[in-house]
């Protein structure tokens, strides 16, 4: 906080020279200031997003303090020839794209049932994993057995909730329920290698809440797909009855390469400018244009979504209707809900819950609304009444 100096040429006027001397020493003085305020905000908002020398050194020291600077799927080397820089690979497609996005069968957003009883036994397992994030673009993750997002978890108010994590992954890593009122350092604290850890946490606040790995540097574990979601439901009667249920968890890819013929890893550099190349739902971009959720008309569908970030909000609409009722933040409270608003923002690392019923057969787009998200993937449709065809929207 030091840089920005409010009379940095005081000292100077103090000392006995020429008035050249002094006007210019003025001068640079102020232009030293200037450019320190520059220096400070730009270290504020976007921690070295260039590829210098001191960021090269300090994502390396973080790195190895975690265990990770030599680790498959994270480049934090920092330097452009091994990073890609800043260079944005949005949009790569091989020439079959169409083929691929068709042939790939999509993350399952449908709600799954909670378990009966007093304690939803919960198991993940991390893992390192190729996936496909887009049609033909691969990416070397650190994620769960299943890919990304991990699986959806649905749990009842009041239900003790019992994790399990077992780490299948090369490095520490530990799983942070955003649902869990726990002494952080001991519940989330870091796994080992092929070790497993259990705790419980009593599932009393619902929403829909995001969970993930909160290993240093986090920015890193989370890019790389260790999030998911898990749905904690009011007692029946809080909310009225929904038709459907859809779970949507919104996330940005930092690539260092296009991924089309190699697996990409993820860039620290994209990551700290949060300068996506691609964000999607449940991890593959536009995965449910092609294969839409399905809605009757009429019916009342409910929308629990997630942004796992790690630095972008979601900004939700469903293009041709209006929210009928949205739990900003997943406040559940029914007297804080809001009625016939057109968009509401899911912050990263937060959650929103959303209520719509459709009386016209067609395809609705769901969409964060700042747009870029769309073109770099963040979309899918609802087809209420089974129509044919597609849109581009
Ligand atoms: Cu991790």
């Amino acid at each position: 906080m030091t840089a920005y100096h409010p009379t940095p040429h005081r000292s100077v006027s103090e000392t006995p020279s020429g008035a050249f001397w002094i006007v210019a020493t003025a001068m640079l003085g102020v232009l030293v200031a200037v450019i320190g305020f520059f220096a400070l905000m730009m270290w504020a908002d976007a921690r070295n997003s260039r590829d210098s020398a001191s960021t090269s050194a300090s994502s390396t020291a973080a790195a190895a303090k975690s265990g990770a600077s030599s680790m498959p799927g994270m480049d934090m080397s920092g330097s452009t020839a091994a990073s890609g820089g800043l260079t944005s690979y949005a949009g790569a497609a091989p020439a079959n794209a169409d083929e691929l996005a068709a042939a790939h069968v999509p993350y399952s957003a449908a709600l799954p049932a909670a378990p009966a009883g007093p304690v939803a036994n919960v198991n993940l397992t991390l893992k390192d994993i190729t996936l496909q994030i887009a049609p033909g673009i691969k990416y070397a993750a650190w994620a769960w057995a299943g890919g990304a997002p991990g699986p959806i978890i649905h749990v009842r108010q009041g239900q003790t909730v019992k994790i399990t994590l077992t780490n299948d992954g090369a490095i520490p890593h530990s799983v942070d329920f955003h649902a869990a009122r726990i002494a952080p350092n001991v519940a989330f604290a870091d796994v080992m290698p092929g070790k497993s850890v259990s705790y419980s946490f009593k599932a009393n606040d619902p929403g829909v809440f995001m969970y993930h790995c909160g290993t240093k540097p986090v920015l890193a574990h989370i890019a790389n797909g260790m999030y998911g979601a898990i749905v904690v439901e009011p007692p029946a009667g809080v909310l009225p009855k929904a038709d459907k249920n859809y779970v949507l968890v919104a996330s940005e890819w930092y690539l260092n390469s296009d991924g089309l013929k190699a697996p990409a890893q993820f860039n620290m550099a994209k990551a700290h400018a949060r300068m996506p190349d691609w964000m999607t739902f449940n991890g593959y971009a536009g995965q449910y244009v092609k294969h839409p959720l399905t809605a009757k008309p009429g019916e009342l569908v409910r929308f629990w979504v997630v942004d796992a970030g790690p630095s972008i909000d979601t900004d939700f609409h469903i293009v041709g209707t209006v929210l009928n009722t949205a739990y900003p933040f997943a406040d559940m409270n029914p007297a804080d809900a809001l009625h016939n608003v057109q968009t509401v923002t899911v912050p990263a690392g937060g959650g929103g819950v959303f209520d719509v019923k459709i009386d016209q057969p067609g395809l609705y787009p769901f969409v964060s609304h700042a747009f870029a998200a769309v073109d770099q993937g963040q979309v899918g449709l609802l087809n209420v009444g089974n129509v044919k065809g597609t849109m581009s929207h």
